[in-house]
Order: structure tokens, then sequence, then C-alpha cells
């Protein structure tokens, strides 16, 4: 089946639509990405702020840049991540960047693109493979030391507390099972705090990166009397649903119970301003305009470096965050 590389993106969805997931033919005559390159991106979702934010950043950066960009959004679910790829292979994008909802489960897919020719950027979250050489490199954030950076602002914020023996219950609302965002966080978090008894996860659920399951966990833990000093969300979008649910209780969260989050949303912001949270953690989504850049690079069959993590920083409670600009998220 000869697909050649139509024009129009909505001709992509048309192809999209009747693919299954066929090889790449040999790039027909005539065609090369000297006609302007061609990104297969495909995006898990819009579970969070910072996830659009994540999106409009690739898309405004391709725009500018004179990129196309073929766009996907997998809805949450690997296998329509898995049929996207396939489509860009059957496409003939010149690049495919992808953020993979959980780590596993892409060596077959990957060795496809290889077998196309076609190299892969992998975006934001990581993949756990067995062969290194199906994807040219990863850009994101390093999760691990996110969750160090919450685990020292509690070693600080508790350092009074520190050796009188009193336990501090800690609980914590992960981000989707199987990400690499969750475990990483989860990783960097307990390689702090586990040298010190005294903080005690005593309770660790899965929230999906959602609000609504930020909401529904926390008012089913409230409902059981658990004895909470501390929630480590993995992310803003949960957060905003535990302070709902521990208003509702007559919490006072930030008082009542210390909160670390991680993205550093506008919202999640403008909590910690109000005192209701008491340390944000900046994850951040403005990635596009770096993955345009490695994108070009590899149609210029240029190496890129296999890692790169974008720069951050932490918010923390009583600062003046009075000349911050808007977070855009
Ligand atoms: O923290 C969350 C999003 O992978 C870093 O996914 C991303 C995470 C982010 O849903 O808001």
């Amino acid at each position: 089946m000869i697909f050649y590389r139509l024009k129009q993106p909505w001709l992509f969805c048309l192809v999209l639509s009747v693919m299954g997931g066929c090889a790449k033919q040999e790039h027909p005559e005539g065609l090369s990405s000297k006609d302007g390159v061609i990104v297969g991106f495909s995006q898990i979702g819009a579970e969070s702020a910072w996830r659009t934010c994540n999106t409009r950043s690739v898309k405004e950066a391709a725009a500018q840049a004179g990129v196309q960009l073929l766009f996907s959004n997998a809805e949450q679910k690997q296998e329509n991540q898995i049929k996207a790829i396939r489509s860009f292979i059957a496409y003939q994008v010149d690049v495919i960047a992808f953020v993979p909802i959980v780590t596993g489960g892409w060596d077959n897919v990957l060795m496809e693109a290889k077998d196309a020719g076609i190299p892969v950027l992998v975006v934001d979250r990581k993949i756990d493979i067995q062969d290194e050489s199906l994807y040219a490199g990863h850009i994101g954030t390093d999760g691990v030391e996110q969750g160090r950076k919450a685990g020292l602002f509690l070693l600080e914020k508790f350092k009074d507390q520190l050796g009188n023996g009193e336990p501090i219950h800690i609980v914590e609302l992960s981000g989707t099972t199987g990400s690499s965002m969750a475990m990483s966080r989860a990783e960097g978090f307990r390689e702090v705090l586990s040298p010190y008894s005294q903080f005690q996860i005593i309770y660790s659920e899965s929230g999906d990166f959602l609000r609504s399951k930020g909401y529904e966990l926390m008012r089913s833990i409230l409902e059981t009397g658990l004895d909470i000093d501390v929630l480590f969300s993995h992310n803003d979008s949960m957060t905003l649903g535990v302070l709902n649910a521990m208003k509702e209780a007559g919490l006072k969260p930030g008082v009542d119970v210390v909160i670390v989050t991680v993205d550093a949303e506008q919202a999640a912001i403008n909590a910690l301003i109000r005192g209701e949270v008491n340390c944000v953690i900046e994850c951040n989504p403005k990635q596009g305009p770096e993955i345009i850049r490695l994108a070009q690079a590899l149609v210029r069959g240029e190496k890129i470096p296999r890692l790169i993590h974008m720069e951050e920083t932490v918010f923390y409670e009583g600062e003046d965050l009075s000349s911050l600009p808007p977070r855009g998220y």
C-alpha cells in the first residue's frame, strides 16, 4: 500500500481512520524532508493543566518553526498511541515524538519505526525498553529530583520534630500507575525520607493525575478518620481536588495538613499564596521549542543528547511571589 505524503493534515486523519498497522513504503518519488519537516506527535491526553500546556507548547513551537505537526490525542490509552505511531510510520513522517503514558509495551512499535528509518523522540515521560537504540533521545523533566525536593521540604518543615519520636503521617496521591513520572517521584521522595523513621507513608494510592480522583480519594480517606500530617500529591490537578475535599470536611489545608504538590500550575501557586498548600515543585511543561529543535536536528541527520531535563525550581510558603509572571498553565 503506497501512502503518498499528503500535504493536507486532514488527509492524515483519513489515513489514520483506514489504517491498520502498515509498514512504511519506500519514499514516493520526488518527496523528501526538503518539502518541509513533518513530525508525528502522540500526546497522552488532556488530563491536567500541565498536559494541555505541554500540548500547546509543542503546537506553537511547530507552527513558529514551519514544521508540520500531525497531532494525535490518545485519550489516556496506550493502544491509541501505538495506533497513532503506526499511522505516522505509514504517513512517512520525518520524526516521531511521543509521550509514553506508561513505561512498558513500546518495543514492537518502535522496532517498526526503526525498520521504517524514522527516528523517535521520547517526550516528558520515560520508557523501559530492551533495545535503547530504538529511540534517539529523551526530553522531559527529572521526576526523581522532583520527589527528592518534596522530601527535602518536609525535612526542613519538620526539623524541630525530628528526634522526638513523634510519627509524621504521610498520605501520598500518586500519578498514573505504571508511568515513569509516578514511579520516579515516589522513588525520589522515599530516597530522602527513608532514613528518618518518623516519616511514615500510611497511605499511598494512584489518583491518575486527575482532579476528580484527588477529590474522591481524599474524601474517602477523611471518612476513615486517618490521622494525616502531610499530603504529598504527584500533581496539582489532584491537589486541587484534595483542597475541595478537605474544606468540605472542615479542615484547613496547608494548616491542619502540610501539602506538597508538583507541577506549579497557576491554581497551585494561587493556593500557595492563600496558604492552602505549603510547597509547590515546578515541573516544566513548556518543552515545545526544545522538542522541535531536536526533531529538526534529527532530520538533518545529527546525533542528539540521549537525555535532556528541563530547568525547574521550587516555590515555598511565605515566599514573595508578587513578581512571578503568570504561569501560562
Ligand atoms: O505532572 C501531570 C500530567 O508527565 C510530568 O503528567 C507529566 C505529568 C504531570 O498529567 O500533571
